[in-house]
């Protein structure tokens, strides 16, 4: 309870930022976007994680506007980095599941496309499959609306749902994101690296993209690479960072 009331006043006080994890494409070893992840600077507790503060907010309804600021946030992000170096850059935003559902989204997201101008191709909305599942028939409608916007949308956290499968008969996305937990034991877990193979096939035959999460050693990357995995993410190149580290980065591996 004591976190939740502090919780609004975090929004109204601008203790929010969002970190930036790098997203290598296999093939070429280039930085091609970031996934954003939301960091509170808390005055006496320090730095608090998502983990510990999101379902709260969930809980709370605090979802709504911490939604629509990290959204504002990114977009203006996008839109600073109409730049040389910066431009082919693709940001990639969380939804929870109450802001998949609620009516805001969609007029929120018009309003942050248009007076921004930014390509909306260079958003991407990931949702889990749990968040997805809560109502299979809104989010279908949700997703086939921001792909006619030309927003990109992934699953996130791919494959630790109960129904993955039927999940991707249902929805019209562009990306999987397969979990940590699946890369994870890449190299000792015989069956976690054919679910990793297999997927990639999958995915790659219904014309999807895929991006594994949670990489965290060069042999992990070199399986991944090696199954025509598109896209990496994960501590062997990048730990989340601040804004102006990132476009340092980006800046300075080009
Ligand atoms: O950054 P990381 O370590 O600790 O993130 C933990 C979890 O918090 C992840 O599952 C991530 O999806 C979630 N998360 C991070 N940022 C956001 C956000 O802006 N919105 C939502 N809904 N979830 C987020
Ligand atoms: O949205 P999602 O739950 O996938 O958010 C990604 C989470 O995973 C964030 O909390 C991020 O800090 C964390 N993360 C990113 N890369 C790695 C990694 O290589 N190893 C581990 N253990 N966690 C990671
Ligand atoms: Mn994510
Ligand atoms: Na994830």
């Amino acid at each position: 309870l004591m976190l939740e009331n502090r919780l609004w006043q975090a929004l109204e006080q601008n203790e929010f930022e969002l970190y930036l994890q790098p997203q290598i494409e296999l093939a070429t070893q280039r930085i091609i976007g970031a996934e954003a992840l939301l960091r509170w600077h808390h005055p006496e507790l320090g730095m608090v994680g998502p983990d510990r503060f999101i379902p709260i907010a969930e809980e709370s309804g605090l979802i709504i506007p911490l939604g629509d600021w990290v959204l504002q946030r990114a977009t203006s992000l996008l839109h600073a980095w109409r730049t040389p170096g910066l431009a082919h850059l693709r940001l990639a935003v969380n939804l929870s599941a109450r802001q998949c559902h609620g009516p805001g989204l969609l007029p929120h997201l018009d309003r942050l496309l248009h007076s921004h101008g930014i390509d909306p191709a260079l958003l991407e909305l990931e949702i889990t499959e749990s968040a997805a599942m809560q109502d299979p028939e809104r989010s279908r409608t949700l997703l086939t609306e921001l792909r006619s916007r030309g927003i990109k949308v992934a699953i996130d956290d791919f494959g630790t749902g109960y129904s993955s499968l039927s999940y991707l008969k249902l929805f019209e996305i562009d990306r999987i994101k397969i979990d940590r937990g699946f890369v994870k034991d890449i190299e000792s877990d015989p069956n976690d690296a054919v679910i990793v193979a297999a997927t990639i096939a999958l995915a790659h035959s219904l014309g999807l993209e895929v991006i594994a999460e949670g990489v965290e050693t060069q042999a992990q990357r070199d399986f991944l690479r090696s199954k025509q995995c598109d896209e990496a993410q994960g501590y062997l190149f990048a730990r989340p960072m601040p804004v102006a580290q990132f476009e340092a980065m980006v800046r300075g591996a080009a």
